[in-house]
């Protein structure tokens, strides 16, 4: 209760005295115990010169939801109940469409997110900023008592993952304030998972993001819809982002850790191929199959992880270009690998593995490039 006290002391009127105008975007799903009090807090805001609308994204909850807002009949209220598309990102992403204002704010219903500070929102978006995030973690910001070191844990390090792509304190926050030209400008969203600020400030190209700091309150009625497959979608979250701003990385990388898991790969062909076939088949031809073999495993595994956007194209001639590229570093692969293991007389897996780091070492850029360049190409 005291916490709620102090959100509602800092209820503020327009700056200017007049009257601004904002839209507020709740998703919810089966939140109907916490709307009362949202609705009666959001109100507060209207009594003091707000000019604001309230747009519900429920996802089919049932659970009265409805019936409270149709009960309340207040013309500053929508609710958009949604049937076929679920999830919170695009539930946002909807409410979003369907604004009024110029100025966006988006939040949990639970009222983790204190509406009093909504006001501080429009004055850093009035004051420059592309993007507004109601943060815990700066100077002013704190989380109610109560939070599992677990789920401390897991914040910071979906926080430490987010990095790569924005500096501020508390990426994870899904209370959010936006200029409606923001977005509009945003391009390829892609609503994977639950994070949709994150999302937002890498596709919109937020500049410049400030943080409001937030009282973060612990929800009084429903529960959390924080389950281990949000974590799951996070994870392909950051991967896409990744992909999406920096294309050149999140190619080359997973390339270069298949590469070396290919010599891997090899070495341990030659070694069980050269034990079981060696005096049948000859070293050679050892060595040929082995290369073949790790090729398919390599080619396998760029074809998802390094060359993500071909993996639909076909296969059979990705295939064949692949083995025609690899070809120059290949045959030095085979070249320094028969000459240690058939005229020095080294153990197979060693040569291979000299071998391959050789012919890897020679041809990783330009086997990269020329993959990324001729074979699947985007
Ligand atoms: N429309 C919609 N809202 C959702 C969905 N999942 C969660 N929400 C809402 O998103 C907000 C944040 O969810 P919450 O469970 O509080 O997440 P937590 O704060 O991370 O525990 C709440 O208002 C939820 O009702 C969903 O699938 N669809
Ligand atoms: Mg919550």
């Amino acid at each position: 209760m005291a916490d709620a006290r102090k959100d509602k002391m800092t209820v503020g009127s327009p700056a200017d005295g007049g009257t601004r105008s904002v839209s507020v975007i709740v998703p919810t799903y089966q939140e109907v115990g916490s709307l009362p009090a949202l609705i009666e807090r959001l109100d507060g805001l209207r009594q003091v010169g707000w000019d604001l609308e309230l747009i519900i994204v429920d996802d089919d909850s049932r659970d009265g939801t409805l019936e409270l807002i149709e009960g309340l009949s207040h013309d500053w209220i929508q609710l958009k109940v949604r049937t076929e598309d679920r999830g919170l990102s695009t539930a946002v992403m909807a409410g979003l469409d369907d604004a009024s204002h110029e100025l966006l704010i988006v939040m949990d219903a639970d009222l983790s997110h204190p509406p009093e500070s909504i006001p501080a929102f429009v004055q850093s978006l009035d004051a420059g900023a592309d993007f507004v995030i109601g943060s815990r973690y700066v100077p002013g910001g704190s989380t109610e008592d109560g939070w599992g070191v677990l789920r401390w844990i897991n914040s910071k390090v979906a926080t430490v993952m987010a990095r790569p792509f924005t500096k501020v304190k508390d990426p994870m926050s899904g209370f959010l304030g936006l200029h409606r030209s923001t977005w509009r400008g945003a391009s390829d969203l892609d609503p994977v998972g639950y994070k949709i600020g994150l999302e937002l400030i890498v596709k919109c190209r937020c500049g410049n993001v400030m943080e409001v700091p937030i009282h973060f309150s612990t929800r009084r009625a429903g529960e959390s819809k924080l389950t281990l497959k949000v974590q799951r979608d996070y994870l392909v979250h950051i991967l896409r982002l990744a992909r999406w701003k920096y294309p050149e990385r999140s190619s080359f990388i997973p390339f270069a850790i298949v590469g070396a898991s290919g010599i891997g790969i090899y070495a341990g062909l030659l070694a069980v191929l050269g034990g079981l076939f060696g005096n049948l088949l000859g070293m050679d031809l050892v060595i040929v199959i082995s290369i073949l073999l790790t090729m398919c495993w390599n080619f396998t595994l760029d074809r998802k992880l390094a060359f993500w956007w071909a993996k639909e194209g076909q296969a059979g001639l990705q295939l064949l270009g692949f083995i025609a590229i690899c070809a120059i570093p290949v045959l030095v692969n085979f070249w320094v690998t028969r000459t240690f293991a058939v005229e020095d007389q080294m153990a197979t897996p060693l040569a291979g593995v000299i071998g391959a780091a050789i012919g890897s070492a020679l041809g990783i850029l330009f086997n990269w490039g020329a993959s990324r360049f001729f074979v699947f190409n985007r």
